[in-house]
């Protein structure tokens, strides 16, 4: 029985690459192109293939090691005619001098290819989409790295930190790595992480894993199979695969619509002052370039709101509640890759002309795919505006972790009874879901109504 040395092949310009998982161990059974162990450079990481069939013998290798082309991984007992087979089989490294010069070549086959290399956090295209940060939940989950709301998205999506064979788990469980939280070095997600979150998920809320395919999302739930259909025995069909942001965005606004009670309170606001104060404004600053639209307002005084009902700006954690000192709010804003949720920060200490600067900025950055995560990230209350296209109200869903979302609609001439006649007014349709955990309903309708006085008398909001 022979003893064959199992060695790093060569994998490119990386040298001293970390070994991040041994994934033998001696007595194991390998075939080739199993993989045997996870190296990782400051960019990427791969999976190290076994060049033969065997038993693992000894490992030469531990976790923490540094490896180059040529390192012996491990030695393996070679089975008897176990490799004349497979070697056969195996794809044949490729034809590089170092590999023809490599010594060891003679005694067993071919190395086989490492795994493709995957690109690593701070390595994506910006135009990814980021997550927003999880419903309060399990203690695995990623803290919110930045909003897309259909947000979460993250717009801008940093590629989590995790081995092929971890990925590899997590597609098998249907499980989105952007919402784990790793525990591992530099915060890298490990098996037991994706196993925890897995875990959290099932046990707090009976869902699916995040991003799971709606044919399996129902059976946690106790539900009927999600229906399959074949469409084309109907007409003629076009099948798209859904775009990046979408599926995070989707991901993230099912776990949201399943994980929070929602309930949506709807109030009317009466802006025809106000309207009239905006049309106003962009008169006097249309030299500046700068248009006011009804969402500059609109975060005035929700600020204002949320300064008087302070358990609008929170998120639950656990079984506390966690009110924050700042105002952070976010927009959805609808670009062509999908809606993303920009925020500004600090709403509270800027002028209407100053926040209406910085959401056409803002929204032009998302339109273009250019909004940095950090531009995302630290929201403490989300607007999502559709007064521009139309409808009368809707029922936005939560941006989680926050509590409440205010969801606006198109502002129409109405009739008002003012308790003699019936009065035109610009009436501003207000949609507010609020987290049913945290907020009850007498103090939604309360924060809708007060909003609602803030808009009719704008003086109010700077008080
Ligand atoms: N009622 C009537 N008119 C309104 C209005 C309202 N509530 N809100 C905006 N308008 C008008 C604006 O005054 C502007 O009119 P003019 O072109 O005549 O000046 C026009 O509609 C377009 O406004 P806008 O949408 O470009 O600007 P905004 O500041 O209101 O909104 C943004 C900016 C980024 C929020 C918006 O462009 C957008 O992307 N909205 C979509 C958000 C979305 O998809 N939400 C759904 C989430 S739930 O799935």
């Amino acid at each position: 029985m022979a003893t064959i040395e199992v060695k790093v092949p060569d994998i490119g310009d990386f040298k001293d690459v970390e070994v991040i998982e041994v994934l033998v161990k001696p007595g194991d059974r390998v075939e080739v192109e199993q993989s045997l162990i996870t190296v990782e450079s400051d960019k990427a990481s791969m999976e190290i293939p076994s060049s033969s069939a065997g038993v693992v013998k000894s490992l030469k290798v531990k976790i923490g090691d540094k490896l180059s082309k040529g390192s012996t991984v491990l030695e393996l007992e070679e089975a008897a005619g176990a490799n004349a087979a497979a070697a056969a089989q195996a794809p044949a490294a490729p034809e590089t001098p170092a590999a023809a010069a490599e010594p060891a070549a003679a005694t067993h086959p071919a190395p086989a290819e490492p795994a493709p290399i995957e690109a690593e956090a701070g390595t994506a295209p910006s135009d990814a989409a980021a997550v927003s940060g999880p419903a309060p939940a399990p203690a695995r989950h990623a803290p919110p790295a930045a909003s897309l709301m259909g947000n979460g998205a993250d717009a801008v999506v940093v590629k989590p930190h995790a081995s092929p064979s971890v990925r590899r788990f997590a597609r098998e469980l249907g499980v989105d790595l952007s919402l784990v939280r790793g525990s591992g070095p530099k915060q890298r997600i490990l098996h037991d992480d994706v196993r925890e979150w897995v875990k959290g998920v099932v046990a707090q809320a009976g869902a699916p894993a995040a991003g799971a395919a709606p044919s399996g999302g129902g059976a946690a739930l106790g539900l009927i199979p999600w229906p399959q259909i074949d469409f084309a025995s109907f007409g003629p069909i076009e099948t798209k695969p859904l775009a990046r942001i979408r599926r995070i965005s989707a991901a993230n606004l099912h776990r949201n619509w399943v994980m929070i009670p929602h309930v949506t309170n709807h109030e009317e606001a009466d802006i025809t002052a106000l309207e009239d104060l905006r049309v106003q404004l962009n008169r006097e600053n249309e030299k500046q370039g700068i248009k006011v639209t009804m969402l500059a307002f609109l975060m005035k005084a929700c600020v204002a709101a949320l300064q008087k009902f302070p358990e609008f700006n929170a998120s639950l954690d656990g079984e506390s509640l966690v009110l924050k000192r700042y105002w952070h709010i976010g927009f959805a804003a609808d670009t062509p890759n999908g809606l993303v949720v920009p925020v500004i920060r600090d709403a509270d200490r800027k002028g209407v002309l100053e926040l209406a600067r910085e959401t056409a900025a803002l929204a032009a950055k998302a339109r273009e795919g250019k909004l940095a995560p950090s531009e995302m990230q630290g929201g403490t209350f989300t607007i999502t505006s559709l007064g521009g296209i139309g409808g009368t109200s809707f029922t936005p869903i939560i941006n989680a972790p926050e509590v409440a979302i205010l969801g606006v609609s198109r502002s129409a001439m109405r009739p008002v009874w003012d308790g003699s006649a019936f009065q035109p007014r610009l009436m501003l349709p207000l949609s507010l879901s609020y987290d049913h955990r945290v907020i009850d309903g007498a103090a939604a309708a309360r924060f809708n109504v007060y909003l609602s006085q803030l808009l009719a008398d704008f003086r109010r909001a700077v008080l």
